[in-house]
């Protein structure tokens, strides 16, 4: 057995690299049908022949080898970084044929650098309707590299490129011994000088280490020192050659594709996809389908989620009612059901919404309607200081702003990253759904608006739409204090549409739905064992008091009269109030009070500081510390419905559930964002920008709104 080979999969964005790499590792990277999916490498192995495996790396599409953005310098590096520990054995450039010439301008630049090469085409089906034949022996000919087509989406042909892999592992291909281009021609002098300094595998290699040794890695300062001297002494203009490179390139490739490849009168053929784009980037039903796209997702997070929610809420109160009734009346009882089966429902109900949610949005990736959503917003995204490459990030932040962030490395202008990497936390997420929701069905009405629209779908939308808007606000305001000045333009390819692969859909929700139990499970668990601690004991100067109080004033009532149980209830709130968690929010509320919360909602917001998932946890598990154990099996709704300021006054009304909805749409409360901010942005000062700038405008709307309304 052979220790495994390292293969790089590179090659434009959306050919297909991540759909190969999961036929050949059976993992599950994410594949989706817009450029810019992938924007981090990641590894998995593969069995390619009995007796040798390989580390796969999948990474992010690339159209040249001279990187511009965060996510193509990935895949230089592992081209070019001789100590870059993912260096491949060999490299599959994955080409889309129904883009040939693009493709094979990238495919002619690997070749160059003498690392051995297969190149997969992927997209013949579409090449084919698109009227496209090429020769592939033929291509295989003038290219000098084996040529094998492909289709990972229904993995087609993965067999076939095993073998080649094989002969290719085992040598029998070998780098062409011509260059593509004659590299050497271009300038000369500097390579051979170059090549004295840094060791290089080709004339290419050095070439680019003349272009690029400033911000190579692997350069060190003496050798940048004597290439700068290098570049002087022979006058090299960057620009111009390369220039004269892309050209020489495709004056070569023009001549390939008219030997290798027929194309039946392109001009005649309109694609589907084009037909249907007339329509969907139409100057006005674009933008209005856009809207009906959008509204449809709200609704229907509300509408298909909306069963079996009801049944989970249900079952969890009916299990917490019987076994309240079952189990002995006791301290690990009280326990269990209110701190651990109270904190696991609470976020239980909203596994449904979660999954609709994200299948929702990988059906917009997967038919291509995502990459026309950039498209058509562009012109907004720039006058606000953003880029149509923003909304991709935008719009996946509804999920998750982890992910979403990490997505920004598309963005090659350095100023529109970093300004849509501040806004994006304020889309709202996932995480915001369960609030969201909770607080819409507490106070605002089930009505229909004109006859269909529900008003509360329509609520929930506005609260998307606002975290939207005020994100496109505050990027405007960023645009005038980051000074960071780069041409910025916005070239992006739309991908053709495709039919969602269903069985990717499935998956991505239930891999959600893991993620979401897993991880916020966990915190959510922790927190509420936590917090029923907090909640059930509390200083004995104020506890004992009121157990003195109460246990007087219940001995003299009959045991199951309907005073003792009016009795006991107030007993219950009144030991909540007086615990730890009691005292602790009491300390706060001042300062919330003019946001209409109160002190439990307090605790909430402490509690939900690290992960607003917590929230919802947290209310449950409160609400049941402070319950009478008789009411049990009543839903956290109608816990809440019922909930009273000391005056008798409802705490959930229409002001205070507003002000809610509004301070957890806009504050931070998410250390993953931070973290990850952190890491893209190589710094601790963005974050903590964000924390403050987000926390302080939360406050100030959810003051604004509850002052109006109350
Ligand atoms: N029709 C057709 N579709 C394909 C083929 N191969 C991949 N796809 C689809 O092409 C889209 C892009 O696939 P990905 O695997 O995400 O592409 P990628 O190269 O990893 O893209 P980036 O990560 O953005 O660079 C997906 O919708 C795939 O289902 C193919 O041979 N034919
Ligand atoms: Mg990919």
């Amino acid at each position: 057995m052979q220790a495994p080979i390292n293969i790089a999969l590179v090659g434009n964005p959306n050919s297909g690299k991540s759909s190969l790499f999961n036929a050949l590792t059976g993992l599950n990277q994410k594949v989706g049908n817009f450029p810019g999916v992938t924007v981090d490498k990641k590894t998995g192995t593969a069995q390619i022949v009995p007796g040798i495996t390989a580390n796969i790396i999948d990474l992010p599409g690339t159209y040249s080898l001279y990187p511009k953005s965060a996510d193509e310098y990935v895949t230089y590096d592992v081209l070019i970084n001789p100590n870059n520990t993912d260096i491949p054995r060999m490299v599959i450039i994955v080409a889309d044929a129904s883009n040939l010439k693009r493709n094979l301008l990238f495919c002619s630049q690997i070749i160059d650098l003498k690392i051995p090469v297969i190149i997969a085409l992927t997209m013949m089906d579409i090449a084919r309707r698109k009227g496209v034949e090429i020769d592939l022996d033929g291509l295989e000919r003038e290219l000098g590299v084996p040529v094998v087509a492909i289709n990972p989406r229904k993995n087609k042909g993965v067999g076939e490129l095993k073998k080649i892999i094989d002969l290719s592992a085992r040598s029998h291909y070998n780098a062409p011994p011509r260059d593509f281009i004659n590299n050497s021609a271009l300038a000369n002098e500097v390579i051979e000088d170059i090549k004295k300094v840094v060791p290089c595998k080709s004339d290419y290699g050095a070439l680019h280490i003349a272009v690029n040794a400033e911000e190579l890695p692997f350069v060190n300062g003496g050798q940048k020192l004597a290439i700068r001297n290098i570049l002087q002494t022979h006058q090299f203009n960057k620009t111009k050659t390369q220039a004269e490179e892309i050209m020489q390139r495709y004056a070569r490739i023009k001549h390939i594709m008219k030997a290798s490849v027929v194309e039946n009168d392109p001009l005649q053929k309109q694609l589907r996809s084009e037909k249907i784009d007339d329509l969907l980037l139409h100057r006005f039903w674009g933008y209005a389908i856009l809207l009906a796209v959008m509204f449809l997702l709200f609704q229907s997070i509300f509408w298909l989620a909306k069963y079996p929610m009801d049944w989970i809420e249900g079952s969890f109160g009916a299990l917490s009612g019987w076994l309240s009734s079952t189990l002995p009346d006791n301290k690990v009882t009280d326990f269990f059901i209110n701190g651990i089966l109270a904190g696991i429902s609470g976020f239980a109900v909203f596994i449904p919404q979660i999954m609709i949610l994200f299948g929702l949005i990988t059906i917009l990736e997967d038919t291509g309607y995502m990459a026309r959503i950039s498209f058509l917003t562009d012109r907004l995204m720039r006058q606000v200081g953003l880029n149509g490459k923003s909304v991709m990030p935008l719009i996946s932040g509804v999920a998750c702003a982890v992910p979403a962030i990490m997505a920004t490395r598309t963005i090659e202008n350095k100023k529109e990253r970093l300004i849509t990497i501040m806004v994006t936390p304020l889309m709202s997420c996932s995480a915001r759904l369960p609030i969201y929701t909770m607080m819409i069905a507490l106070v605002i009405p089930d009505k229909r608006v004109l006859g269909i629209l529900g008003l509360q779908g329509l609520v929930m939308m506005g609260l998307y739409l606002l975290g939207f808007f005020m994100a496109i606000f505050i990027a405007a305001i960023m645009k005038l204090f980051i000074r960071i000045k780069e041409k910025s333009y916005f070239i992006m390819e739309l991908p053709v549409y495709r039919a969602p692969r269903w069985a990717n859909v499935g998956t991505t929700m239930v891999e959600k739905a893991k993620i979401f139990v897993r991880d916020a499970g966990k915190v959510i668990v922790v927190i509420s064992v936590i917090l029923w601690f907090l909640a059930s004991y509390g200083p004995v100067s104020k506890m004992q008091p009121v157990h003195a109080k109460y246990e007087q004033l219940l001995a003299q009532v009959p045991a199951d009269s309907p005073e003792a149980a009016v009795l006991n209830k107030q007993f219950q709130s009144a030991k909540l109030s007086n615990s730890y968690a009691g005292v602790l929010g009491h300390t706060i509320e001042p300062a919330i009070r003019p946001l209409g919360f109160d002190w439990k909602i307090g605790i909430a917001l402490i509690t939900s500081f690290a992960a607003r998932e917590v929230f919802v946890g947290t209310m449950a598990t409160l609400y049941s510390v402070g319950e009478d154990p008789q009411n049990n099996n009543a839903t956290l709704r109608e816990k809440l419905s019922s909930a009273k300021w000391p005056d008798g006054a409802p705490v959930y009304t229409l002001a205070s559930g507003l002000s809610l909805m509004l301070f957890y749409a806009f504050a931070m409360q998410c250390m993953s964002t931070m973290a990850i901010v952190k890491r893209e942005t190589k710094s601790w000062k963005f974050p903590v920008i964000q924390l403050f700038y987000m926390t302080g405008l939360a406050y100030v709307c959810s003051f604004i709104i509850f002052q109006i309304f109350k």
